[in-house]
């Protein structure tokens, strides 16, 4: 039977993102109970209509849907394992940032105290939820996500990645690398121009475009690290290898450290060493694979 659209939603934890999570549910119209470790965090959100919970259990008591977005994922074990036998005929969707290994754990968990468990993956800041851009990945029970999919479209669009717990987790951690790596490489440019007393700001404005046209090269990459074929006539292993000490000169006599940037340099010099000169540099991605 699937959920009411107004059903009630329990949301433990009210830290940046779990408040915007409850508003969003709030703004939908479903009856929202909320408990946070520190209680004055709940005052916004009954100021708009929400039920306070004094411990985690009221909470989960009082809806047969629970969202969970605290810091960690051991911070939702300790929270979790506080709840006694309420938990039993509960769906758990966790949004907590963590492994899929913790994930399949909590899982488990779960299933021990006869609760389905969703885990999540949110793609979004917490200005962005309910927006167009904002979705969530979930994985886990197939049946309670089904049953709940329309509450959890409260804060934006849902992506099933299927029912192994753990990959959703995946998927979020994939995409956030992507993100770091791009971090890493906009921030050591920045310090970079800053040396010749360049704004950054003003440089932001050569640097987006420059990295929105490399990233249309994923697709070939991603094609080449599918099908094994790594040949390139576009800028392979033996050019990028023979260049990177200038990067890491230049950071060096300029001032700036090269402490993110000298793995990519052994992992290069790596690829020369083991044959891949002529490879283009999605070869590193089987390059970065561990015996496992
Ligand atoms: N904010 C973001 O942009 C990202 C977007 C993607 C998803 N992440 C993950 O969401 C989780 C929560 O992040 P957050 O931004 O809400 O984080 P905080 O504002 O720092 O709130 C943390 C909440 O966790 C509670 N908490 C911490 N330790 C404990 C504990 N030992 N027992 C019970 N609750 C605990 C904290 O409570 P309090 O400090 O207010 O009492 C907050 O409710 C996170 O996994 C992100 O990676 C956000």
């Amino acid at each position: 039977m699937p959920a009411s659209t107004h059903s009630p939603v329990s949301v433990l934890g009210l830290g940046m993102m779990g408040s915007a999570l409850a508003a969003a549910l709030l703004k939908a119209g479903h009856p929202v109970t909320v408990w946070n470790r520190s209680p004055a965090k709940s005052g916004p959100l009954v100021a708009q209509g929400a039920h306070p919970a004094a411990a985690p259990a009221d909470a989960v008591t009082a809806s047969p849907l629970v969202i969970v977005c605290l810091l960690t994922n051991d911070t939702v074990q300790e929270v979790l394992d506080s709840l006694g036998d309420t938990v039993a005929g509960k769906t758990l969707v966790n949004l907590t940032n963590g492994t899929p290994a913790q994930a399949r754990r909590l899982s488990e968990w779960a299933a021990g105290r006869g609760a389905a468990y969703i885990d999540g993956g949110i793609m979004a800041v917490p200005q962005m939820i309910s927006g167009p851009d904002a979705y969530v990945f979930y994985s886990g029970d197939k049946d309670a996500y089904e049953a709940h999919r329309t509450t959890l479209a409260a804060f934006g669009g849902t992506k099933w990645v299927g029912t192994d717990p753990g990959r959703a987790a995946l998927y979020d951690l994939a995409l956030l690398t992507g993100m770091y790596g791009m971090a890493l490489g906009v921030l050591q440019a920045f310090a970079l121009v800053r040396t010749e007393n360049i704004s950054a700001e003003e440089f932001s404005e050569l640097l987006v475009p420059w990295i929105g046209a490399m990233l249309t090269g994923a697709p070939e990459w991603g094609r080449a690290i599918d099908t094994g074929r790594h040949l390139t006539d576009v800028s392979s292993i033996a050019v990028n290898q023979a260049a990177f000490p200038n990067f890491l000169t230049t950071f060096r006599d300029q001032g700036v450290s090269p402490e993110l940037f000298e793995p990519f340099q052994t992992i290069l010099d790596r690829a020369f060493a083991e044959g891949h000169a002529a490879d283009g540099l999605s070869r590193l991605a089987d390059l970065l694979a561990l015996k496992r």
